[in-house]
């Protein structure tokens, strides 16, 4: 058999579109495919939810890939265990409560996991604004990342979800969006970003899951951007606050569709 390079072209755009368009109204959008979002993402994907999440970069995972200082090795409490068992993810116990897991594993296989459930991962898109009618957000606009990188004067495409998470990490982008654009009032003590604070791993590791919850209508925070948004301590490599915070919200969303 001879192969066409048209007909490989066709199927891709065929495929990727129809991809694309199925995107574009659903009932949950995730940004950020960090552990957070990603966690998040299998959790309602697994309660048979629409559910699509979109990556800026071209690989998923965010910051777990590099561990600590980029020793690829992870730390969680029991308290996470679960989760990783539940992935089938290899855990050592270190001492009494800390446990380790080879950080490439852990991201490989909640992403396999992810993907295999039925969330719909979109690379190389950012979200640069978000919809809001009535006061609630309603969805997200989007531009390809290289467009961005670029700084190119591309206008964007919008999509439409019930329900926005923010799983953009440190930044905390999308709920930066709603403080400077939409006047509306954040369901945190100013009303505005609090900001992350100091390291303190074992106050920040509770405060994330405390943290990660609804910030205005239709609009949650999970990962590290729930301490950066209500105000709470940076952990360092312990990841366990990020799964449990992505399975939280997960949970809570899905009490509401
Ligand atoms: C599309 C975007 C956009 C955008 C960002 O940083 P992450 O790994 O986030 P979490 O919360 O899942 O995990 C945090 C963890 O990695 C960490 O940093 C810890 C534990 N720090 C502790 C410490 O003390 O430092 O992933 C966020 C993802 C990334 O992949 C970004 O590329 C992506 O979100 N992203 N995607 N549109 N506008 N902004």
């Amino acid at each position: 058999m001879r192969l066409d390079e048209i007909k490989i072209s066709r199927a891709i755009i065929e495929s990727y579109t129809e991809k694309l368009v199925k995107a574009l109204d659903v009932d949950v959008a995730i940004v950020g495919g960090g552990p957070a979002g990603m966690v998040c993402g299998y959790y309602l994907a697994k309660a048979g939810k629409r559910v699509v999440l979109f990556e800026r970069k071209l690989s998923i995972g965010g910051g777990m890939w590099g561990g600590w200082i980029m020793f690829y090795e992870i730390v969680f409490m029991e308290s996470a265990k679960k989760i990783l068992d539940e992935f089938g993810i290899k855990v050592r116990q270190y001492d009494k409560g800390y446990y380790l897991s080879d950080s490439i594993e852990t991201v490989s296989t909640i992403c396999s996991k992810a993907v295999k459930i039925g969330l719909k991962i979109f690379n190389l898109l950012s979200v640069e604004d978000v919809m809001i009618r009535e006061k609630r957000v309603c969805g997200l606009v989007l531009n390809w990342t290289a467009v961005e990188m670029a700084n190119l004067h591309v206008d964007p495409i919008t999509m439409r979800a019930k329900f926005v998470v923010d799983a953009t990490g440190h930044p905390a982008e999308v709920a930066r969006i709603i403080e400077r654009k939409s006047g509306i009032r954040l369901k945190t003590k100013s009303g505005k970003l609090m900001g992350e604070q100091s390291m303190w791993a074992e106050v920040g590791e509770d405060a994330i899951v405390r943290n990660s919850k609804e910030v205005c209508p239709g609009f949650y925070v999970c990962g590290m951007c729930a301490n950066a948004v209500f105000g709470g301590p940076r952990m360092g490599p312990i990841f366990g606050g990020m799964l449990l915070s992505g399975r939280k919200i997960a949970k809570n969303i899905i009490s509401k569709i």
